[in-house]
């Protein structure tokens, strides 16, 4: 039976060590929730840290029994793991860089070695849970490389991993010296969720950037895999906090609250302590009010719930000081005997006083100045059951694509912050109803279990995806097999694509020469009588010539332009005609001057234009541009203008790689056939030749005709090497 593993730092249960030994509290995060119904189903399990330290054996032993009963397995992290790993990679370097604040972040490689190391010790114990067939799904910024070790060791899983953090801006990725390793280890999961399409763009764009992956509808080919990238704003578990509202608990709370406030109007403000959440910008904004509109003060309060966190870091305990100095001015400055601005708590509050606040508040103030999604500002929504209150949200927090019927604001500024509330505090009750219904039928569609249902969803999509596309890996069986054929075959063909295939691409073509191990290798393949080898490429004559003239090869140039068979000279595979490249070549000069880095190269019957140097999404743009012209001009003629791996190339129709492949199968068809090549002018190759020939799909993307694939060139020669 195929299982379901949950895989995130900390476990949905806080262990906690007390005089009377270890004791175990559910967490009510949302995560918790909306992922409940999956990893205590039959059989499966979410893996984490227990959040506590536990280095006496016996303990583990309890600690593990224990948590086993819940659906639950611990990865248990020593303390320098914690420093390292956590507070150090994770909060030090990722959380800063992620959420805009690069001048927070450190770039310590020991913490890195700790980040890799603890993401290992992470990959063996979910590994030590599952099979090979079992669906894992990662979450978080402190496993961004877990899908990727996972992968190495489990190939056939079904792996999804979600970040809950914004991801920015491929310029901050490569600030990190790290950023190319962080993007592979996401990319070994089948699909990659954020909660935007912002972040996912985001995402994108820096794996085309920092590793040269392109992207199709959000698919991602690296090589060996497609992985889907999708935005999923995640949701609440709405009933909770609606019933909660209304709950005995919740109004009794909020009774004595407002007997001790009598009327004076409450702005609410809850976070976690950090600089992410823009708390003193909105405290000043709030002072602002109180100045601006000076018949607020005595009949508006800030009640602001900060929840201590990473106090040990000197950042956090900076901004906890900067807090504590402005709240104190404001209110010494501000207050009287019978109003004070702004009531200010540093805890955190239990689940009914939370709600509680949120159903007494007039305004919720949610504005920080990055945050992934924000969930506050929708628990607020879902307890609004009266359906009074404004929210107040910062336009960068995830839940302001989202929530549009909210007053969105610039969290740095403060003038415009301090409006909104004016605003907000006397916005008729109609309009106050209207606004919350839309945003309560808003994050009650959207809510966690749609979430999560919707990810599972599309992670059993994308593994559909990718078993109906890809071509089979070729593995030592297929090897074998393929060895056994060649052996037994009196004449064999192999038809051989050069770049990409037998050779990595170079940024300048011409830097692309075969190496002496390269040449050994034909050599060595051609000197054996029962072989045809056939360099079929879509180089020019004279590079050919000048790289490989001397081996007894045959050729084909120009992707069948020319033939050579060996010791004889070059033809032309058919009359043609090249009067037409004086007229298209100032279309592709004007975009070489329009794409810094891009450049032409003329061949007798074609031209083409290469874009591998450029920008790699200005050069993807570019290409789409440029196609379309080509298209529309070249209709009705027997022009035909093909796309290849980063390059365009316009030349005659009927002249492809695969009616020169088809040359050498008579009249006396060979036993064997192999044929190797990574683009899409290799297709026709595989698609003209017999379905028992070997056809071989280098790089491994999808939507290949041939049968197999390797991943990338040294895989071809190795293959070459088993067959001398
Ligand atoms: C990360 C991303 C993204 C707060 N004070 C109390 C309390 N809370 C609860 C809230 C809410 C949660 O904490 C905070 O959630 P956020 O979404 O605001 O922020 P992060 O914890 O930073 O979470 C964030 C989220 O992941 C989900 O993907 O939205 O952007 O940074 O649920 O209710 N709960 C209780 N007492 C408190 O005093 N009981």
């Amino acid at each position: 039976m195929s299982r379901t593993i949950i895989v995130s730092n900390r476990l949905p249960t806080k262990v906690q060590r007390t005089a009377d030994g270890l004791t175990f509290h559910p967490s009510e995060g949302g995560l918790a929730t909306g992922l409940g119904s999956i990893y205590q189903a039959d059989g499966n399990v979410w893996v984490g840290w227990p959040g506590t330290f536990v280095d006496d054996p016996a303990e583990h032993e309890q600690v593990t029994e224990r948590l086993r009963e819940n659906s639950m397995a611990p990865v248990f992290l020593t303390e320098p793991e914690i420093r390292d790993y956590y507070e150090g990679f994770s909060n030090g370097t990722l959380w800063p860089t992620f959420h805009y604040f690069p001048q927070f972040a450190t770039y310590d490689s020991s913490h890195w070695q700790a980040y890799v190391a603890v993401n290992e010790k992470f990959c063996q114990a979910v590994l030590a849970q599952t099979g090979p067939d079992d669906t894992i799904w990662v979450h978080d910024y402190q496993l961004l490389l877990l899908p990727e070790m996972l992968r190495r060791e489990r190939p056939e899983a079904t792996i999804g991993f979600f970040l809950h953090i914004p991801f920015p801006s491929y310029e901050l990725v490569r600030v990190l010296p790290w950023g190319a390793d962080l993007l592979r280890g996401m990319l070994g999961a089948d699909l990659i969720g954020f909660h935007t399409y912002g972040y996912m763009r985001h995402f994108l764009s820096a794996a085309s950037h920092l590793l040269g992956l392109s992207n199709q509808n959000g698919l991602v080919e690296t090589g060996t895999r497609t992985v889907l990238v999708d935005a999923f704003p995640m949701g609440i578990d709405y009933q909770r906090y609606a019933e909660a509202a209304d709950s005995e608990a919740a109004q009794a709370h909020q009774l004595h609250y407002r007997e001790a406030l009598k009327d004076v109007r409450v702005i609410l403000s809850i976070d976690r302590l950090d600089y992410t959440k823009g708390i003193a910008q909105r405290v000043l904004a709030f002072e602002q009010l109180l100045v601006r509109h000076p018949e607020w003060c005595g009949h508006v309060s800030l009640l602001m719930v900060v929840v201590p966190s990473r106090d040990q870091v000197a950042q956090y305990a900076a901004l906890k000081e900067e807090i504590d100095e402005l709240v104190g001015r404001i209110n010494a400055r501000h207050s009287s005997i019978s109003w004070t601005p702004i009531h200010y708590f540093y805890r955190s509050f239990p689940f009914d006083e939370l709600v509680a606040f949120y159903t007494l508040a007039d305004v919720a103030l949610v504005t920080p100045v990055r945050d992934g999604m924000n969930l506050v500002a929708k628990e607020f929504i879902a307890s609004k059951t009266d359906q009074r209150g404004v929210l107040i949200l910062s336009e960068r927090a995830g839940a302001a694509v989202e929530l549009s019927d909210a007053l969105l604001i610039n969290p740095t500024d403060t003038d415009y912050m301090a409006e909104a509330m004016h605003e907000a505090l006397r916005m008729p009750e109609e309009e106050q109803t209207t606004r919350m219904a839309n945003l309560q039928a808003l994050v009650r569609q959207y809510d966690v279990f749609a979430w999560t249902r919707l990810f599972m969803e599309r992670l059993a999509y994308s593994k559909m995806k990718q078993q109906t596309l890809a071509t089979d890996a070729l593995s030592p069986g297929a090897i074998d097999q393929l060895l056994h054929d060649y052996q037994a075959a009196p004449h064999r063909l192999l038809l051989l694509d050069y770049d990409g295939t037998l050779v990595s691409f170079q940024a300048n073509p011409q830097h692309a020469r075969p190496d002496a191990e390269l040449l050994e290798l034909l050599g060595a393949l051609t000197s054996d009588a029962r072989n045809r080898v056939v360099i079929i490429s879509g180089r020019d004559r004279a590079t050919l010539d000048q790289w490989l003239g001397h081996l007894p090869l045959n050729f084909v140039a120009e992707h069948g332009v020319w033939l050579r068979r060996a010791g004889e000279d070059w033809q032309l595979f058919q009359e043609l005609r090249a009067d037409w490249k004086r007229e298209l070549r100032p279309m592709l000069e004007l975009y070489v001057r329009r794409t810094a880095g891009s450049f032409i190269e003329d061949k007798d019957y074609s031209l083409v234009w290469h874009y591998r140097r450029a920008d790699a999404e200005l050069g993807a743009i570019r290409a789409r541009d440029l196609m379309s012209h080509l298209t529309f001009i070249t209709s009705n003629t027997d022009l035909q203008v093909l796309e290849g791996n980063k390059i365009l190339e316009i030349k005659n129709v009927g002249i492809n790689k695969g009616t020169a492949a088809a040359r050498w199968l008579s009249p006396d068809p060979p036993e064997f056939i192999l044929a190797i090549g990574d683009d899409r002018t290799d297709e026709d190759t595989f698609g003209a030749l017999p379905p028992e020939a070997y056809t071989v799909k280098v790089g491994g993307a999808p939507r290949s005709l041939a049968r197999y694939s390797v991943a990338g060139p040294a895989d071809v020669r190795q293959l070459l090497r088993r067959l001398c």
